[in-house]
């Protein structure tokens, strides 16, 4: 079977008259709409041809002036092996000035599926064999989680799925399922490394239509699936850590706290219960307390509070939550809400995060551990936690505190990134955009002319992922597909491999890089590696030829959640890896760190930014950005299903009609959003499922810096044009764009 893997699942490739086109896999009981319009790429208004030098680099590499014009200057075309020479002394003159540690090669983001054709992979590789980089540690998925897990429930827990239960242990063992941040069914659409089934939407669908009580606090009505008793509380955004603390007080004050598994399974609750009463700040963490913070009503929260006691009950928290100022802290309320209801350690109960935020949380798989092409090893330690990007760049600093640590940050003289898209994922762009013109030489390998493309000295043209053949995998998934080269690339464009092999000959590490091995011969050893793992997949020419191999995991393999319920059973013979060897739910060591961002134990802090804060008063609007339903990120913006969300070219921001009403917007009319940072162009669309004071605005829609008669104007719809680089916490230094106050009025302009 002719199959094509990418992040959003598996598609069968069907040749007629007019070129291929991609089918939904006969196995996927959920197809994604976003990933049958791939190949509409195939035709990219914005495709990047041939490697390109920026006109005034070339003059100048050195002059600082020069730079100030990235991101606004001129491109020449270069061939491969001229721009191979060029960068491969670049990178030399680079490491005598700064060392290796000058160089940065953390290059975040998603690339696309395919266990060879890995851009980061690929690029690490090199700079590792030419003596390392300076990189980026953790994700913009799960930052904060990732940091403070770890702390908390030992570095078991540490990956983004390792809590959650699988979706039958929910439907047989859960009979409440309390969901923060609810469940946008959208973003189940994806999976990194890519899927053959999907699985969570059709799951959760199926729980919420049967009558499963689901209970969900959002801002946006609409992240509460449909069912008969499904519950949806509206909530203020950012604010949900206080509802805990209001349930976690209103279980304590009634008496309804069984302190057997709070005694037996967790350490230091004692001193969370001092804070909840208030014996520690005088702030008794009361329903009524929460009420106010929140805008959940008292009478809701308490009645909340007996019901998760009362029946074996979840509490969910999406990954959205952690993606905000204190964004730690709804983690750790819910894992202690979890411990006081009770029911942590049965089927399906206890606490949970980020299930429906892709396909593979709440799968009973954990096994498949396929071989990656091989990094090799980077001398440097040097390291940021990855949304720091802008504060290393900057230089303004020698240190920062992260984890009980103190980073070194180094000088970078240049920055080589691949398969992500910073002018996407990163915040406040205009301030990324002037970090991006300190370092001397900025490089980037990417298929298309992204904003961060547009800010690099030189380009790189990869091959699209249909123009090139690999093995995917995910490892909770049971496929292993091997997508199939659909056309070739464009002249004058590689795969990252090969372009890259390019610049390791200009170095003399050729052999070092492509160990003698072709590209087929390299996916040929990567699946000769999985068949070592699993002798049950078949030879690899029957894999090749029939395109595919289900592993029958998903009945053999043992839910994740398992682990825990070893543990509730016998905490004494099944310890957590915490320095407790239970649930931490007051940490000495985090309390040691002193940061004041960051308390000891669950804590409530109101951000600098929410409607709750004095800044509202100039910025009415909490502005939430969540996964674009059309889109992977920023790719795939030019393909049918994302332009057809749009109107008038611009992306669609949702408003409560009553707020739109008192600002004088109109529904389909162009508004301005702004604060300090930048202003942006969007459409508005009503949205009565909305709460007010609340704006939705997706990800990914292009950053389009233009000026006009008030400066400096995003036409590109892009959130994070607004959003602000202030982290999680220090603790974690994680990204928050998810506390953003704006201003909204409707546009002037034509
Ligand atoms: N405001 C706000 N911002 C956010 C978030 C949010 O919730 N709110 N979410 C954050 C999250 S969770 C994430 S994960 C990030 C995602 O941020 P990114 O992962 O950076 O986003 P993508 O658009 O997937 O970027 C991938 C880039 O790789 C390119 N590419 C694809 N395949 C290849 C290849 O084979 N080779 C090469 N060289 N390039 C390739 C694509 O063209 C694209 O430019 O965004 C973050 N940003
Ligand atoms: N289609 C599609 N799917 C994707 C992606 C994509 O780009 N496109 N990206 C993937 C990636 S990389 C990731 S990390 C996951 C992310 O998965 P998540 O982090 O779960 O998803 P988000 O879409 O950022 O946010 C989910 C919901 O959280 C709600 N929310 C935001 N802030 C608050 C708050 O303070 N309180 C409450 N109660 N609710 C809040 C919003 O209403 C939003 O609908 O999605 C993945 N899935
Ligand atoms: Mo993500």
């Amino acid at each position: 079977m002719h199959l094509f893997a990418s992040h959003l699942g598996t598609f069968e490739v069907e040749y007629g008259a007019d070129g291929p086109r991609l089918l939904p896999f006969r196995h996927d009981p959920d197809p994604s709409p976003v990933g049958l319009a791939y190949l509409d790429l195939v035709r990219h208004p914005a495709r990047v041809l041939s490697p390109m030098v920026r006109a005034g680099w070339l003059e100048n590499p050195h002059d600082p002036q020069a730079r100030r014009l990235r991101g606004r200057d001129r491109f020449v075309p270069m061939p491969w092996p001229e721009v191979a020479s060029l960068i491969a002394d670049t990178l030399v003159r680079t490491r005598d000035q700064y060392g290796n540690q000058g160089i940065f090669g953390g290059s975040y983001g998603w690339a696309s599926a395919g266990r060879f054709h890995h851009a980061q992979s690929q690029l690490k590789r090199l700079l590792n064999l030419s003596g390392g980089f300076t990189s980026a540690v953790n994700t913009y998925s799960y930052g904060a989680a990732a940091v403070l897990l770890p702390h908390v429930l030992g570095p078991d827990y540490k990956d983004a799925c390792d809590t959650a239960p699988s979706w039958s242990d929910i439907d047989q063992g859960c009979e409440l399922l309390v969901g923060f941040g609810g469940f946008r069914l959208s973003n189940a659409q994806v999976e990194a490394g890519g899927t053959g089934a999907h699985r969570a939407g059709p799951a959760l669908r199926a729980m919420a239509a049967k009558g499963k009580r689901i209970v969900v606090f959002s801002p946006s009505a609409a992240d509460a699936p449909a069912g008969p008793n499904v519950t949806h509380h509206f909530v203020r955004p950012n604010t949900d850590a206080a509802v805990m603390l209001g349930l976690c007080h209103t279980i304590l004050a009634s008496g309804a706290l069984d302190r057997g598994l709070v005694d037996r399974c967790t350490s230091g609750f004692d001193a969370f219960a001092d804070y909840l009463t208030g014996s520690t700040d005088g702030i008794v963490k009361s329903a009524a307390w929460a009420a106010a913070i929140s805008g959940v009503s008292e009478d809701a929260i308490q009645a909340l509070a007996r019901s998760l006691v009362a029946s074996p009950s979840l509490v969910h928290v999406s990954w959205s939550l952690q993606r905000a100022r204190f964004g730690e802290q709804p983690y750790w309320a819910a894992i202690a809400l979890g411990c006081m209801a009770g029911h942590v350690g049965k089927p399906g109960c206890g606490f949970a995060f980020g299930l429906t935020a892709v396909n593979s949380a709440g799968q009973p798989v954990r096994r498949l551990k396929g071989p990656a092409f091989d990094q090799g090893r980077n001398p440097v330690r040097h390291h940021i936690p990855v949304a720091r990007i802008t504060e290393l760049l900057e230089g303004e600093h020698e240190t920062m505190d992260y984890d009980g640590q103190v980073l070194l940050l180094p000088k970078i003289g240049l920055v080589w990134w691949a398969g992500g898209n910073p002018f996407h994922h990163h915040q406040d762009l205009n301030r990324l955009a002037d970090a991006f013109r300190r370092p001397e030489t900025i490089i980037v390998t990417d298929s298309l002319w992204t904003a961060t493309a547009r800010h690099a000295d030189i380009v790189l043209p990869a091959a699209l992922p249909f123009e090139r053949s690999d093995i995917a995998a995910s490892s909770r998934d049971n496929w292993l597909i091997h997508s199939r080269r659909i056309m070739a690339p464009p002249p004058g464009v590689l795969t990252d491999h090969d372009g890259l092999r390019h610049v390791a000959s200009a170095m003399g590490l050729d052999a070092a890089f492509t160990e003698g091995r072709s590209e087929s011969e390299w996916i040929a050893h990567l699946y000769e590696g999985y068949r070592a793992r699993y002798p049950e997949l078949p030879d690899a020419e029957t894999f090749f030829e029939y395109g595919y191999a289900g592993l029958d995991l998903f009945d053999a393999a043992p839910a994740p959640a398992d682990h825990f319920r070893a543990f509730v059973a016998d905490p004494a013979a099944h310890p957590l890896r915490t320095p407790s060897g239970r649930i931490v739910l007051s940490s000495p060591a985090i309390a040691g760190f002193g940061y004041n961002d960051h308390p000891g134990h669950p804590s409530w802090m109101e951000p600098e930014e929410c409607l709750l804060s004095d800044a509202a008063a100039a910025y009415p609007f909490h502005l939430l950005s969540p996964q674009p339903a059309t889109r992977l990120h920023s790719q795939l913006q030019h393909a049918g299903p994302s332009q057809g969300s749009k109107r008038h070219g611009l992306e669609v921001v949702e408003i409560n009609p009553g707020d739109a009403a008192h600002y004088g917007i109109a529904d389909g009319a162009i508004v301005e959003i702004h604060n300090e940072r930048g202003r942006i162009l969007a459409t508005a669309r009503f949205a009565s499922h909305l709460m007010r004071k609340v704006l939705v605005l997706p990800t990914g829609s292009w950053f389009e810096p233009h000026e006009d008669n008030r400066g400096r104007v995003d036409r590109g719809s892009n959130p994070n044009t607004l959003t602000s680089i202030r982290p999680t916490s220090t603790l974690s230094q994680a990204t928050a764009p998810n506390s953003c106050l704006v201003a909204i009025r409707p546009s002037l302009g034509p």
